[in-house]
């Protein structure tokens, strides 16, 4: 029995690099191994507000564009999260047995709702409590998610424990795993800033529909500093991101990359490392363009998806229910 992978990702912006590099791209290599449910969180997207028009275009956007990053959905699942009722409803039951006092430890909530004060949604408070129905639904055994996220995902886990110990084995207890360095691509013009989806700002993020000129252009723009070797140290934020970059993509040794650049100008990389952005994003693109073509297709596929893990969140949310003593 293989065991079971479950990931998220938000409609919430454009897919960028760090995106693909920091998590798709480790999604579609262990498919595989794993039994891989990943699934477009819309749920968790309108804990804050969203164009009704463009978070429908992008929730399809986003799901389109990990197949196209070669998530086979024969082999994968991959489905919108609002296509499975059982995620908000496990969401309720569990927020029965989550304290507030765990609840108010959450960082992401701070930082987040300090943006919007007073006016902040209830449900972003809640967001850790879907994140953790997300994940207990399919007796998830991995949950890979950035460093960000470890913090849900062990609440995640103190839950589970916390409802099997008051009623007996119900849910897996899962674990967070964590991508090894390398995988926080930082933005072009503020290298001290992560690579973010929400970011308006052109020249930030190199997204994954972005057209050849467009990444030409922001990387030829990105800061760097006034010194001239090229070498990785993270005290040199914006050359270390381009040569992380350029580390991820290629899948050269630091050594090698290092050497490769000796003597050369910001420039001389810079040139380079556009290219070998282009020429690794090109054929997600047109597998993109192929997939989209029939605007149907996508749409097709999810409902798919969904049909294919419904099945497994019925069976735990009917245990949970008869287990609580509802219905
Ligand atoms: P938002 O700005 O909406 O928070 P985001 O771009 O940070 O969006 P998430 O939806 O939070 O993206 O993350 C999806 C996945 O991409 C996560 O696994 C996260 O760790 C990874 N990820 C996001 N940004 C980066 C980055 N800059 N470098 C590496 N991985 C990243
Ligand atoms: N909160 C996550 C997205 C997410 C997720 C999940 C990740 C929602 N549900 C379940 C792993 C498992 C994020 O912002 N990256």
């Amino acid at each position: 029995m293989k065991k079971r992978v479950f990931s998220g990702i938000q409609p919430t912006g454009d897919l960028h690099i760090g995106n693909y590099l920091g998590a798709i791209q480790h999604w579609v290599k262990i498919q595989h191994e794993y039994d891989c449910i990943y699934c477009v969180v819309d749920l968790h997207a309108i804990t804050i507000p969203q164009d009704p028009r463009i978070l429908r275009a992008k929730t399809r956007e986003v799901a389109g564009l990990l197949i196209a990053s070669g998530i086979d959905p024969q082999i994968a699942s991959v489905f919108i999260q609002s296509h499975v009722h059982e995620h908000s409803e496990l969401t309720w039951i569990l927020n029965c047995f989550i304290p507030m006092g765990w609840m108010r430890r959450m960082t992401q909530f701070k930082e987040k709702s300090q943006k919007q004060k007073e006016e902040v949604s209830t449900a972003l408070f809640d967001y850790p409590a879907l994140m953790a129905a997300d994940i207990l639904l399919y007796n998830t055994d991995e949950v890979p998610v950035g460093e960000d996220q470890k913090q849900h995902v062990e609440l995640a886990r103190d839950v589970a424990q916390r409802f099997n110990s008051v009623y007996g084995d119900t849910f897996t207890v899962p674990k967070a795993v964590i991508a090894k360095t390398g995988a926080r691509i930082m933005a072009l013009d503020d290298p001290t800033q992560k690579m973010s989806k929400s970011e308006e700002q052109p020249g930030r993020v190199i997204n994954l529909l972005d057209s050849p000129d467009d990444i030409r252009n922001k990387i030829m723009r990105a800061t760097t500093d006034s010194l001239r070797e090229i070498r990785f140290d993270e005290d040199r934020p914006g050359i270390n991101n381009l040569l992380v970059i350029y580390e991820q993509f290629t899948r050269q040794g630091r050594e090698e990359i290092e050497g490769r650049f000796e003597g050369k100008g910001y420039v001389d990389l810079k040139r380079e490392l556009a290219e070998v952005v282009v020429e690794s994003l090109s054929p997600v693109q047109s597998r993109y363009r192929e997939l989209t073509a029939d605007p149907h297709h996508i749409d097709r596929l999810l409902a798919e998806g969904a049909d294919k893990v419904r099945p497994i969140a019925e069976k735990t949310l009917a245990r949970v229910r008869d287990m609580v003593g509802i219905g």
